[in-house]
């Protein structure tokens, strides 16, 4: 369907979802991109051939949503079995501002979430918030990451996480750092697993936090990654924190199209955690070189495309995947394409278990993935269109 306008788009979406409408036998009855009829007449049933094509078979039943009805919007419409996100929400952007200025001023150079912003996606359904922090503000570098943390900053983060938390939300608190602290690369597992069972024992009585270790490393190998994470895994589990997820992430801006090639594929098949509650958080964004700096996707498709060989590897070594940043403009193609992945991720028999999209924060302005409430870029079509189908 081509779209239009908002509300033509409105018109045809309340018309396809129309209770009455079926498809013949043979005839298409899901795939993303389609808007027609979602039910097949009677003595066939729509099956999944493919993420782009369902199709009513004779003498089958329909494969069932797990989660209930088949998403559908004017981006598409989602159809088969389909597992949900138990994680689902939004970056919340700022405390890592001002990377350049250290520690740099509360107010001037960073910022916190805003309250209001966390209530409105909890009331939208949402249940999960990315909280990046700066490591430098956190552990001064006059003492390094194994000293002592800034009391100030520390309590500026613990009130935030306790703002989430106390309204039932997930918070993945994670030091935006691409595994660089105080301009010199961090490559000593010893020292990183002393952070982070420092900072897990801050917050191990606190079930609804969850550990991101670090923000998308891109200057080690892979292998030099993982045993990293793995310190880190090892260091969380020792503060006594065993019951909370923790998020791991690979080299290479922890890219999930280039999850084989740049190694991550082979390093990470060995990761253990002796809790069992680990995920390797992704990030995917749908523009040609996949930075997110261009409001143009690729096409329509890319989401689900970029995300198939992930998922593949995922369901191959039975760990768990986290899509920890995706972020598009807010055009026909990129909303498809947000709507693809995330169906794609959702009938993936559960290898997927969270979403956070890049992102909200309230200094972001008219950046064109802002989704901060109430005018965020994002705010108008993808939230309605692409996320909220899949919650
Ligand atoms: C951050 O900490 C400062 C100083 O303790 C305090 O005045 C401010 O209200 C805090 N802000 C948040 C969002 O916690
Ligand atoms: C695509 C995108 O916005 N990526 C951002 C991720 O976060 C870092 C730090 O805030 C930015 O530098 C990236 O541009």
């Amino acid at each position: 369907m081509k779209l239009l306008s908002f509300a033509s788009l409105t018109v045809s979406v309340a018309l396809s979802t129309s209770v009455f409408a079926q498809s013949p036998v043979w005839g298409q009855c899901g795939g993303i991109g389609w808007t027609g009829p979602t039910t097949c007449a009677a003595g066939s049933g729509c099956v999944v051939s493919n993420p782009y094509f369902s199709q009513c078979l004779p003498g089958s039943t329909s494969s069932t949503s797990s989660g209930g009805a088949a998403p559908t919007s004017g981006a598409g419409t989602c159809s088969g079995t389909r597992t949900k996100f138990k994680y689902f929400g939004v970056n919340q952007s700022g405390a890592e501002f001002g990377n350049n200025v250290i520690p740099g001023t509360l107010g001037k150079d960073y910022t916190w979430p805003d309250p209001n912003s966390i209530s409105f996606f909890i009331q939208q359904g949402f249940n999960f918030f990315r909280l990046p922090f700066l490591l430098e503000r956190l552990c001064p570098p006059a003492t390094g990451i194994t000293g002592a943390f800034n009391a100030q900053y520390l309590g500026n983060l613990t009130a935030t996480v306790n703002e989430i938390t106390n309204q039932g939300g997930y918070v993945a608190i994670e030091p935006h750092n691409f595994l660089i602290y105080n301009g010199a690369t961090l490559t000593n597992p010893s020292d990183f697993q002393t952070f982070w069972k420092n900072l897990a024992t801050q917050f191990k009585s606190n079930s609804h936090v969850i550990f991101d270790l670090m923000n998308e490393p891109y200057q080690p190998t892979a292998q030099v990654v993982f045993q990293m994470m793995q310190a880190g895994v090892n260091g969380v589990r020792s503060s006594g924190a065993t019951g909370q997820l923790i998020l791991v992430e690979g080299t290479s801006y922890t890219g999930a199209w280039t999850w084989t090639s740049s190694g991550n594929a082979a390093a990470f098949a060995a990761l253990k955690d002796p809790n069992n509650n680990v995920a390797v958080e992704m990030h995917q964004y749908l523009d040609s070189d996949g930075s997110g700096t261009s409001a143009t996707c690729v096409s329509n498709t890319i989401g689900a495309q970029r995300l198939a060989d992930a998922t593949a590897w995922l369901k191959s070594t039975g760990l768990k995947g986290f899509l920890g940043e995706m972020g598009a403009g807010s055009n026909t193609a990129c909303i498809q394409a947000v709507f693809g992945a995330l169906c794609s991720m959702q009938q993936a028999g559960g290898v997927w278990i969270g979403m956070s999209w890049w992102a909200a924060g309230p200094w972001w302005a008219d950046y064109f993935q802002s989704i901060e409430p109430p005018n965020g870029a994002a705010i108008a079509s993808i939230l309605p269109q692409a996320l909220k189908p899949f919650l």
